[in-house]
């Protein structure tokens, strides 16, 4: 059952329970506090925004461009989720919570299977502009926020959190893993005959949404579920590979068409892929 995933404690399983740090409530939310950032923190937002917005021109699938505006997250400085969650739960019933930093699966995937999505509270500072060890409030809420406004998004993004419990639940959390991050964090578009961007991870970096589109190096394979299920990742670098999907609606469809856990099963026979097969 869902729910005893969603609040492991609640089933009694010493095992399950995923002791939140102080301060956090039992989902591992804590208030935002947005009266706390400090102006240096919105002026790290502001030179981050500043830096995308110009990037991304051309580069973005145009329905990131089309969220900004409609949650009004060109205004200065970090977003008061308060306010973006009025907007953003009109629109597709999502709402931003607030993190210290990186929760548990069983927690991040439970928040999404609810239409939550957990952003850092806190932001990188102005001498770490391209490096962050743990999503901060740029990254989740500039890359991944927008796009939850879309409804396909908004549809995609809540099943990845059943299917995160159910993969925890019964195994495959490594193949699932590997769905989301192909996706929803490095994954492209076709759009207008041009590839475009939608993984957080590109749109909230600047030098990654150069080389995603531009560079010789990486392969640009079309989505295709079983070859993503099976190709591996690093955290700790550009990508090697970069799956361009046809539009957000096939996106849905594939998973939802999809028997996981059988799939899971029959991959378990095949080999793992490397993102750079070509490259030593
Ligand atoms: N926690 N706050 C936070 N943000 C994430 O993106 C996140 C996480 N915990 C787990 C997790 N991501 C991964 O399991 C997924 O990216 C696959
Ligand atoms: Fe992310």
């Amino acid at each position: 059952m869902l729910t005893d995933l969603l609040e492991p404690a609640a089933s009694g399983n010493p095992m399950r329970s995923l002791a939140p740090p102080p301060g956090c409530a039992q989902d591992w939310t804590i208030p935002q506090h947005w009266e706390r950032f400090t102006p240096e923190d919105h002026r790290v937002w502001d030179l981050l925004f500043a830096r995308q917005q110009e990037m991304l021109k051309g580069r973005a699938v145009r329905a990131f461009g089309e969220s900004l505006g409609v949650l009004r997250l060109s205004r200065p400085g970090i977003p008061d989720l308060d306010e973006l969650n009025e907007r953003l739960f009109g629109r597709t019933g999502w709402t931003v919570v607030s993190v210290p930093g990186l929760v548990p699966d069983e927690i991040f995937f439970g928040h999404l299977a609810r239409r939550r999505f957990p952003a850092g509270n806190f932001i990188r500072s102005a001498a770490q502009l391209d490096y962050l060890e743990e999503p901060d409030v740029f990254h989740d809420v500039f890359g991944h926020v927008p796009l939850l406004a879309v409804p396909a998004v908004a549809d995609f993004m809540q099943r990845l959190g059943e299917l995160g419990l159910e993969a925890l639940a019964r195994g495959g959390m490594h193949r699932l893993a590997r769905l989301y991050w192909y996706t929803v964090e490095f994954g492209l578009m076709r759009e207008e005959g041009a590839l475009r961007i939608f993984g957080a991870g590109i749109l909230s970096s600047f030098g990654e949404s150069r080389f995603s589109l531009e560079s010789e190096t990486p392969q640009r394979p079309d989505f295709d579920l079983r070859r993503v299920l099976r190709t591996t990742y690093r955290t700790d670098e550009y990508q090697r590979s970069y799956f361009v999907a046809e539009s957000f609606d096939d996106l849905l469809r594939s998973i939802e068409r999809a028997d996981l856990a059988a799939l899971y099963a029959e991959l378990e026979e095949l080999e793992d892929l490397s993102p750079a097969p070509t490259a030593g």
